[in-house]
């Protein structure tokens, strides 16, 4: 696989292609960082972005990983005392999960977004920003009546973020592509350079395979579910033998999350995913792509069943050194 495809890989979006084409010409030594709200465990949100970390770290990038502290405070997610201790948490489980500790640099929020540089920066950000693009830029559900002015100021930091943590790329879910097509628009406005953004896709709702799959309400995989949780959920999971199913009676658009997180979480980090099966059922079956096995799940060879335990299994595997860190 060569660097771009490797950079790309599962990528929902790319923003600019030509520009992370430039990056993947030489990606020995770039720069790339998420941000996270330090909240809770790591879930599947969280992995799928330091997944695409790991791919970004195999393709030779450098990785910053920012516990936007500020940016949770700000969001109304607690003090900063609780907020930070949080942080360490989350950085533990994410060297357990697969980053490259020697590649990875842990910065908190609170470590430069307090500087006076960045302070003014901001401020003149604010000064070049009208509060209806602003207000664009948020998430859905916080641009209500209710919406608090920190709310408007967090995408404008986290666009600052991209100069000051003097990163080559910024990485996030696809929920994060307002905010970067808001830092393209207003880091010119400061005399900085935009700098290119890649989104991984966002996993549908486990048990309906509708909207996203959300820690906040539904089902999703976290890094303190036992084994036995784990098993429960996918087993519960939506899971026609397509990777295409009809939209739902009321025109909503529908995945098959199963096979998404084959997909987008599990082959990139492994490379074969074997499916047990009795001998009388045919035997095992083995595959080495994520497409090989969503070919035979909609040619009828691999029953959703027998496809949900290979996946329990594997999620297991991949949480299994962070859940042990959680219990240390
Ligand atoms: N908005 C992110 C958190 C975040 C991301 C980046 I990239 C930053 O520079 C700052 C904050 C979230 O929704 O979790």
């Amino acid at each position: 696989m060569d660097a771009y495809e490797l950079i790309t890989r599962n990528a929902d979006e790319v923003v600019t292609e030509d520009e992370v084409r430039t990056l993947a010409n030489d990606p020995e030594g770039k720069r790339a960082y998420v941000g996270y709200e330090p909240s809770g465990v790591l879930h599947i949100g969280h992995m799928l972005t330091a997944t695409k970390l790991i791919d970004l770290q195999e393709a030779g990038f450098e990785v910053t990983v920012l516990l936007a502290d500020v940016h949770a405070y700000l969001n109304d997610k607690g003090s900063f005392e609780e907020i930070r201790e949080t942080a360490d948490r989350m950085q533990a489980q994410f060297i357990a999960y697969g980053l490259d500790e020697d590649k990875t640099e842990f910065v908190l929020g609170s470590e430069f977004q307090l500087d006076e540089e960045y302070t003014l920066d901001l401020h003149a950000a604010e000064l070049s920003t009208t509060l209806s693009r602003a207000k664009r830029s948020m998430a859905e559900i916080q641009r209500g009546d209710h919406a608090k002015v920190s709310q408007m100021v967090y995408p404008l930091m986290q666009a600052l973020d991209i100069e000051y943590l003097d990163v080559d790329l910024a990485v996030g879910g696809l929920d994060q592509r307002k905010v970067h097509m808001l830092a393209r628009e207003t880091l010119p406005d400061l005399d900085y350079e935009v700098r290119p953004a890649l989104h991984t896709p966002i996993i549908a709702d486990l048990s309906t395979g509708v909207g996203k799959m959300s820690s906040s309400d539904g089902v999703t995989i976290s890094m303190d579910d036992t084994t036995e949780e784990i098993s429960e959920k996918v087993n519960d999971a939506y899971c026609p033998p397509t990777a295409d199913p009809e939209p739902t009676d009321d025109g909503e658009d529908r995945e098959n999350p199963v096979l998404q997180l084959f997909k987008y979480h599990v082959f990139p980090r492994v490379s074969t995913v074997v499916v047990e099966r009795p001998d009388e059922y045919g035997g095992d079956l083995e595959y080495d792509s994520y497409e090989a096995l969503e070919a035979e799940m909609e040619s009828g060879e691999l029953h959703p069943m027998d496809a949900k335990g290979a996946l329990a299994d594997a999620l297991d595997d991949l949480i299994e050194p962070g859940r042990r860190k959680l219990d240390a």
